[in-house]
């Protein structure tokens, strides 16, 4: 199976049927990538494109779509240029995780606490989701695990305050990156999420400038949801980057391209599993090329 196959299959399915170009199929075609996440208003110009080059080209069946469709998304994707995760520079560097309860905060911690250790960087993650149970054992495994230092405060007490320790503490040890943890947060409640502005003041108040990175993690399963939570967010807090988790659960790539166009918050972190080592930086000229490269060995 290609990889557009993977990420698009009902889309592949309906172009791959040796069926005539009419309205009916373009009607199952929008309906089909509407499934596999992608928006409204990402499908409405894409749609009236592949009509216009169909008709131009002079194309008949389907499975003539498919390359045109692989080509037109490739450039929707690759239309902005990446920015990259920061590096970091300045000691210490900052990056805050936030984003709604279960999407894969703490574990696409562990793995840039992982990716940077292995660059030889000196890492400290602050335990500041001191609201759910067991949240700060959970990243004391998760520390043990890449080997870097934890700086951590009661079950309960002010996130701000871990924060605050954590970033002194790496100034004390010269260490080069701190991460973040915060708790999950449902993006309708204020309260909460004007906590994380709080922490945001601490960290500033802590380095003298505000977090280097702000990451939304959002899960890649949970489709427009997504989207909705990341406009929320944006709302509290200077969001700088996503780290789309769980790619390796969707069949639905759709997410990918919507996320990078409707949102204009750059994806700067891809994660595709659970093992530390599961993750990389976000390249849209590979994802696009993997896009049409998929559909010329199918050809
Ligand atoms: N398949 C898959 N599972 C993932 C990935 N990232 C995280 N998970 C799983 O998702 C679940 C939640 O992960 P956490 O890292 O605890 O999520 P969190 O956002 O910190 O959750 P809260 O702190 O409760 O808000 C765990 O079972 C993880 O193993 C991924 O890329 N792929
Ligand atoms: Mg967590």
């Amino acid at each position: 199976m290609g990889f557009f196959k993977n990420l698009f299959y009902k889309v592949s399915d309906i172009l791959t049927n040796r069926k005539p170009i009419d309205e009916e199929l373009f009607e199952e075609l929008e309906e089909a990538l509407i499934e596999a996440d992608l928006s409204v208003r990402t499908v409405d110009p894409l749609m009236e494109k592949l009509r216009d080059e169909a008709r131009r080209q002079k194309l008949s069946l389907g499975g003539e779509l498919q390359n045109l469709l692989a080509n037109l998304l490739a450039d929707m994707v690759t239309k902005n240029v990446d920015i990259k995760l920061k590096e970091p520079k300045e000691i210490p560097t900052v990056y805050m995780f936030v984003g709604v309860n279960g999407v894969g905060k703490t574990t696409s911690i562990a793995k840039l606490a992982n990716y940077f250790k292995n660059k030889g960087k000196k890492v400290i993650i602050a335990a500041a989701d001191t609201f759910r149970a067991a949240a700060i054992e959970q990243l004391e495994i998760w520390a043990k695990r890449a080997d870097v230092d934890i700086v951590k405060q009661q079950h309960g007490s002010d996130p701000g305050a871990v924060v605050f320790d954590a970033i002194s503490s790496a100034k004390a040890k010269g260490a080069h990156v701190v991460l973040i943890d915060t708790a999950g947060r449902l993006h309708n409640k204020a309260g909460l999420m004007e906590e994380l502005a709080k922490i945001g003041r601490a960290t500033e108040k802590a380095l003298g400038r505000p977090c280097d990175e702000v990451l939304l993690v959002l899960d890649a399963t949970t489709g427009q949801n997504a989207i909705s939570q990341a406009q929320i967010f944006k709302e509290s807090v200077p969001i700088s980057g996503i780290v789309l988790t769980k790619m390796d659960g969707t069949a639905k790539g759709g997410v990918v391209i919507t996320v990078k166009c409707d949102l204009e918050i750059p994806i700067k972190i891809i994660t595709t599993g659970e093992g530390m080592n599961e993750m990389k930086e976000f390249d849209s000229i590979e994802f696009a090329r993997n896009l049409v490269k998929a559909e010329d060995e199918n050809n």
